[in-house]
Formats: structure tokens, sequence, C-alpha cells
């Protein structure tokens, strides 16, 4: 059999890159190259997508589940391994209960469709309320701040960099991580042509990044300090009367809480914030200014504002100044996409936190989960409703938790735990069932979560480029899991259809639904010919959508057939439009510009202010483009060249320490040490240290050859469990207090 040809959606970050991929006759992929009939990505591609065939190839890749027996992983079929879970986990909960069982799902499930379909079908039938998810060591703070301003915690606005004449940009640095919470395939290109049409870009991070470089401005800011700089540009803004919105809308005012916006930031003069800062007072008083000025404007914070200190504070102060600026939801602003699975009619219920809280700590729910920072103390603290059993589903909090080394050995101590991952890896040795979903080109995909985000209105569907071999989809794992929780264990495919069928009972009850008065049951039989049972619902979702076939009422409308057949390489769906109106959700139905619970955490701001400015060593992260939180390591091409995973600290510093470049430095907080390789650079502010995460892959009883010869060390030794963002209950892990000193 000769070479084939597939197209398909890059799994590997948010920017949503198409590929084409070659495979030979026994399905290896062969060559792997950018999609230029992509209408969003235009052929786009990075080192990593580019590798996507040695990934998917990987032999150490599981192709079969493992079952723990004493230290070792032996391999089992797939009936042996779910009876093993089922088993272990009914078990559990007979003896202690349900909340004993804890859930933490990681990052590539947020790529996945079988994440977004599934885990909450799992959550639901487990009945825990243990759920934990990489979400608070990421961007949970961005999902608070914009719950409690529009009511709806997944309406989070992106910057249209397609359009904009002036980005700010904080703690986000593209040009590594290819953008995130924007998903927009050729961020590079997309900020050169900002400056290209006149605009400017300008970057505020404590390290002078490839992104900050290609800036027309780059602000050096002292790391945890983004709360002070922006509330100052908030201050200037009323200060100097260059508030311009946000506009009325068509029944008056579109939001509530200018007044008392305007009090609350009334201290916060730029002269206050300086020094805590590093940002001159001129400085931020003439960024407030140019932000006014701009015709189309958008700020936009990312991973170095949200896991901080002020994390929330900072999300949403970034959607104020968007607002008072009179860019929010304007053409060039920053605006609400329109994705194609999501139903523009329907409404949530606003926002809320602290249904219900942790048990050790009494820290507070957030969209239904609790702090992954905390969840070592759920493990460790004995007593009723203490985790006894974990189900891990894409992730590896051994090394991406704050504390980890703490969680590792918390995972020792469980009774029972499954992981569905495909590597044998920190979190998964621990696992007494790891169940491995298939390779990438076995798996089918549609950006759930990341259309949402994306700078275009854009749907791509990529059905499985090589046949599953029996092996089961991991849509059909995690189905299964939910089964075996709410104690039937019968076909999986109940379960969708029983989603489907309230699904479509409730859109045909709604009103403003585009089915409103059309039979659920006759809806439900048009999607008989869809495909598996995730499809299915993935066709219900488009074809309830916006740009929905409304099942037959808009003849030429959207559905997944339609998109596999006729859009092999994605639909351009437009570019964002204003859309407030829809998406806005508060109990007052207006944007609420000063929300009660984000302006009490102004208090702490206040008193951080009055402590004065930091004067010890912090430690920060980074990103690499070879990289990919944890768990590209293992692919050859990606770690080849000179080590990555290196302490950059200012000469000044390195000096004074007495290290050069390749010594050994500590590096060492309350919570843990860990011993770097030194690489000085003036890249970096004096007084700020910065390690890459997702590195110490030297765990014994792992199963990932590659990884173990460049294994790095974890920075996540050294981040602080007990640090978090109260809001969102989100890790600390930018502004790190550490103390260093040479080694050897
Ligand atoms: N190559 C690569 N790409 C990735 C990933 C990866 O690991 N590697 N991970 C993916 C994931 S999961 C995510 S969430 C995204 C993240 O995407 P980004 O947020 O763009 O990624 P980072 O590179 O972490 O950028 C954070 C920046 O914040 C800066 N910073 C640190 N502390 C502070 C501070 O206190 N204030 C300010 N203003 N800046 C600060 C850091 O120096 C850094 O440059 O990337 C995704 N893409
Ligand atoms: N100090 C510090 N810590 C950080 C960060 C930081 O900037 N600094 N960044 C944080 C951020 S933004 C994030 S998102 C988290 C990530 O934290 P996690 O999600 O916990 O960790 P990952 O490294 O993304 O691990 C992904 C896991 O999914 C598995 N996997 C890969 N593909 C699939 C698949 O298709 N299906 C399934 N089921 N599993 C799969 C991999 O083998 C791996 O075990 O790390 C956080 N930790
Ligand atoms: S930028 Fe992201 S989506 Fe695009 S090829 Fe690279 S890893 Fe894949
Ligand atoms: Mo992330």
């Amino acid at each position: 059999m000769g070479e084939r040809t597939a197209f398909r959606t890059c799994p590997l970050c948010e920017a949503l890159c198409g590929l084409e991929l070659t495979l030979d006759g026994s399905g290896r992929v062969t060559r792997v190259r950018g999609d230029e009939h992509d209408p969003f990505s235009k052929g786009f591609i990075c080192p990593k997508g580019a590798t996507l065939g040695s990934l998917d190839g990987d032999p150490d890749r599981l192709a079969e589940p493992l079952v723990r027996k004493g230290d070792e992983h032996a391999p089992a079929s797939w009936d042996e391994a779910f009876e093993a879970v089922r088993a272990g986990i009914a078990g559990v909960v007979e003896r202690h209960g349900r909340d004993a069982v804890a859930v933490y799902v990681g990052n590539p499930t947020a790529h996945s469709i079988a994440g977004p379909l599934y885990v909450g079908a799992l959550v639901k039938a487990l009945g825990t309320r243990n759920l934990y998810t990489a979400s608070t060591v990421d961007q949970m703070p961005k999902h608070t701040s914009c719950g409690h301003m529009f009511g709806d915690l997944l309406a989070i606005p992106v910057p249209d960099l397609d359009r904009t004449d002036h980005l700010l940009m904080l703690g986000a640095n593209p040009l590594e991580s290819n953008g995130s919470l924007c998903s927009a395939p050729d961020f590079p290109g997309r900020l050169k042509a900002i400056r290209a049409r006149g605009g400017k870009v300008t970057v505020v991070d404590p390290r002078r990044t490839r992104t900050a470089a290609l800036a027309d401005e780059h602000l050096f800011i002292r790391p945890g300090t983004d709360a002070f700089f922006l509330i100052a540009l908030v201050h200037t803004l009323f200060a100097e009367d260059l508030v311009s919105g946000p506009p009325d809308g068509p029944d008056g005012p579109r939001a509530n809480g200018l007044d008392d916006l305007r009090a609350l930031v009334a201290d916060f003069a730029p002269e206050r914030v300086a020094d805590v800062t590093g940002v001159p007072a001129g400085v931020i008083r003439r960024t407030a200014r140019e932000l006014a000025a701009a015709p189309r404007a958008a700020v936009y914070g990312r991973m170095g504002t949200t896991t901080q200190a002020f994390g929330t504070v900072n999300s949403w102060l970034v959607d104020v100044l968007n607002a008072l600026t009179g860019n929010l939801d304007r053409p060039g602003g920053a605006m609400f996409p329109k994705p194609a699975h999501v139903p523009a009619y329907r409404r949530r219920r606003p926002f809320t936190t602290g249904r219900w809280r942790s048990r050790v700590h009494g820290l507070p729910e957030v969209n239904g989960e609790l702090p992954v920072a905390t969840l070592a103390d759920e493990i460790e603290t004995p007593g009723d409703g203490q985790v006894r059993a974990l189900i891990t589903i894409g992730g590896n909090p051994a090394l991406s938790a704050p504390n980890s080394a703490r969680l590792d050995r918390a995972f020792a101590g469980l009774e029972f735990m499954v992981s569905v991952d495909p590597y044998l890896n920190e979190t998964t040795r621990h696992a007494s069932v790891v169940l491995p979903p298939p390779r990438p080109v076995q798996t089918p995909h549609y950006d759930i979560s990341l259309t949402a985000l994306a700078v275009r209105n854009y749907a791509r569907y990529s059905p499985p480029a090589v046949p599953l071999d029996g092996r089961p989809s991991e849509a059909e794992i995690i189905a299964r899991l939910a089964s075996q929780a709410s104690g039937t264990d019968g076909d999986p495919a109940a379960l969708d259809d029983a989603i489907i069928a309230s699904t479509l009972a409730k859109a045909a009850a709604h009103e403003g639904s585009p089915v409103h008065g059309r039979d659920p049951g006759e809806m439900h039989a048009m999607l008989a010919g869809s495909g598996t049972p995730a499809e299915r619902r993935l066709d219900m979702m488009l074809r309830l959508g916006p740009y929905g076939d409304a099942f037959g009422a808009v003849p030429d409308g959207l559905t997944l057939g339609r998109l596999r057949t006729d859009h092999p390489h994605g639909v351009d769906l437009g570019a964002l439009e204003p859309r407030l109106g829809e998406v806005l959700c508060t109990a007052s139905g207006r944007v609420e510009l000063c929300p009660p619970p984000l302006a009490a955490d102004v208090d702490r701001l206040r008193a951080a202010l009055a402590d004065g400015p930091h004067t010890g060593t912090v430690l920060i992260g980074r990103r690499h483009l070879r990289s990919n939180n944890s768990w590209l390591h293992n692919v050859p091409e990606l770690v080849r060249g000179s080590n990555t995973c290196t302490l950059h600290l200012h000469p000044d510093d390195a000096s004074r320490l007495g290290v050069a470049a390749g010594d050994g430095v500590r590096v060492t907080s309350r919570a843990g040490s860990v011993e770097a390789v030194a690489e000085p650079t003036d890249t970096i502010m004096p007084g700020v240290v910065s390690l890459p995460h997702g590195w110490g892959h030297d765990r014994p009883g792992t199963r990932t050859g590659v990884a173990r010869r460049h294994p790095g060390v974890n920075v996540n030794a050294v981040t602080d469990e007990r640090d978090i963002d109260p809001p969102s209950g989100t890790a600390v892990l930018n502004g790190v207090p550490v103390t260093l000193e040479r080694v050897g």
C-alpha cells in the first residue's frame, strides 16, 4: 500500500494549526507540513507540530493497559483493566464514601473531544466534590473575573489581533507559547502585522522575551506587581478624564459600578506604585494615555498575570481597561468569539463561587473545582471525606502542581489510582491501572474549548486518520468509567443517548432556540447516521449552534457531515462581531465593572502596597518553543541541542553569588529546593530568576526513555502550595520568594 495524505488540527497547543500528514501503508506518519488550505492557519506550523509524527510513533507510548502488581506495571487486557478499575473505585466508595474519590484533569484534555464531552458526566456519576484540574495552575483567575463581570465564566474576551492598532500585553510570550486564551495560528505574524499597519505593541514582562524583542516597547515589571500597574492605569484614565466607555446599549447603560470603581482606584496614583512595580510613574501615565488615544486598542494578560498573587484582580482590571477605553466588544478591541458548537440562545445561570468548600482549608469551589494546590492536604489529612483514590485524565500533577514533591509522596499513599494517559510518567507511575488513549492520528479532533477563544470564528473537524484496531477511543474510555461509576457498567453509549435526549428536549422547549416546538425524538433519530456516540453529540451541538442547520430548518446550515465533507481544511466563519448582549448573563443584565468580591480583594492589594517593595529574590517561570508542559520531552527532535532547563539570572546577581554559566545554583523556598544550572542573562531583571516547568524526569518507575536522558529539574519542587490567589484558588507560580546559593 502506498502513501496517503490526511488533514487534521494539531492537538498540541492552543493555536489550532491545520496539519497535512503523510502516512505510509502501515499508518505511520512519515511527514508533517502546515496545511496551506486551512483558512485560519494558512500553512503555519511550529517545531512541535512538525514532530507530531515522532510523538505519534513514540515507542514508549502505551499500546495496552497496565495494571500494577507490587512495584511493577504489567500489561493487561482492556476487560481486565476495566474490571480492576470498577472493583478498585467501588471498594473505596464503599469503605469511605463518594468524596473519597478525587479526579484530576490535565491540560491535553482541553484539546480533545473526549474531555469536554465526558469528564462532566464522569464527575457527576462519581458524585464527588473533589474535582481538580490544571485550571488552578493556569487560567482560573480569568474565568473568575469574567464570571463576576459578565456572568459567565466562559465569556472570555480575546484581543482582536487582526484589527487592533494597539496591543498592551502582560505576562504572555506568544513567540514561545504560540498564544493562550487567544487562539491565533501564527501569533508572531499577527503581531508583526499590527506594527506593519502602523500600530503599537507593548509588552510588560520581567524578562525581555522574544515577544518583547519584537514589540515597539518593553516594560520590565517586578513579578507579582501587575495589579498595581493596572490599577494605576485605571486611576489615570479617571484622573485625566480619559474614560470613554463602555458605551450605552439600546436600553440605557450597559455597565454598573463606574462610580464605585472610580472611588476604589482613587488612592492608586502611578506615583504610589512606581517603586513597587519598577515602572516609572511617567511611563504608567503615558501608557494610559496611549491606550485611551488609540483608535482601536486591546489589553491582554496571560500566564504571568494569572498564576501570581493577584491573578483574579489582574484579569479583572485587564477587562476594566478594555471597557473604560471603549474597546470591549468592539472590532479591534477585546471581543467575544461565537463558536459553532455553542447555541447562541442558551443562557447560563449567573456565575457564583463557594457553593462548597475544601475540607481541610475551607477554600471555595470555583466552577465546581477545588484548587489543585490543596490536593495534597486532602489526601494526607485524616478524617471524614479524606481522599483515598484518584482518577487522573491527561495530567501530570506530580510535576505541574506547586510543591509537587509533596503531592508525589501523597500519591504513593493512595489506596487506588487510575490514570487515563498514554505514558507511564512521574504521575501515572503511581497508578494502580493505566488506561492509554489511542495515538493522536487515531483520535478525532474538534476544538470544543479553544474555538471559543479564537480570534476568528472558525470550525474544523478532523476524523481519525488511522482506524482504532479494536482499542477504545478516549471518549469510550471515559464514558466507560462514567458508566461504571454510575453503577451500571452497561453500554456507555446509553450515556450519550441520555445527554442527547435531554439537550434536545430543552432546545425544543426553549423559545429562542431555532428548533423551538420541534419533536425531540425526531431530531434524535436524525443523528443516527452521524458516526460514533461522540460524533452524534458534536453533530447535535453544531446543528443547534449559531451557524447550524437547526435540524433541517436552515437547509445550508452547518452539520458535522458538511464540516467533514465540504470543509476538510476547516471553515472560516468570519471576523469576530460585537455580541455582548448575547453573552451577558449577570443577574443585573449589565457588565459589572466593580463586582464586590473583586473589589474586596483590593484591600489585599492596598495592604501589600503598604508593605513596600519586595527586596529579596523571586522566582518566575518561562516557556520554550520546543517544549509543552511536561510531556514532549520524550520526542528526540525536541530535546536535541543545548539544555533549556537552566536558571536564568541577571549577570549582576550571578557575580554577587560568584557563579558563572554552567555552575550549579541551589534555589530554596519555604516549600523546597532544587539544584539548577546557572545561565546568566541580561534579559531578566535583577532580583528575579527563572526556571521552565515540566522537567524532572529522573523518578524511578517511569517509562519515558528519551526524557530520562534529558531529565532537567522540577521547578515545582520550589513553588509553594500554600500560596494561592484567594478568589480563584489559583497557585502562585510566578513571584515565589527564594534564596540562592552556589553549589560545589
Ligand atoms: N512552547 C510551549 N508552548 C506552550 C506551552 C509550553 O509549555 N511550551 N504551554 C501551553 C500552555 S498550557 C499555556 S497555559 C500557554 C501559556 O502561554 P503564555 O502565557 O504566553 O506563556 P508563558 O511563556 O508562560 O508566558 C508568561 C510570561 O509571563 C512572564 N511573567 C512571569 N511573571 C510575571 C509577572 O509577574 N508579571 C508579568 N507581567 N509577566 C510575568 C514570564 O517571563 C513569561 O514570559 O502556553 C501554551 N503553549
Ligand atoms: N511552575 C510552573 N508550573 C506550571 C506552569 C508554569 O508556567 N510554571 N504551567 C501550568 C499550566 S499553564 C498548565 S496547563 C499545567 C499543565 O499541567 P498538567 O496538565 O497536569 O500537565 P501536562 O504536563 O500538560 O501533562 C499532560 C499529561 O497528559 C498526557 N497526555 C498527552 N496526550 C494525551 C491524550 O491525548 N489523552 C490523555 N488522556 N492524556 C494525554 C501526558 O502524557 C501527560 O501525562 O502545568 C502548570 N504548571
Ligand atoms: S503552534 Fe501549536 S497548534 Fe500550531 S503546530 Fe505548533 S504546537 Fe501545533
Ligand atoms: Mo496551561
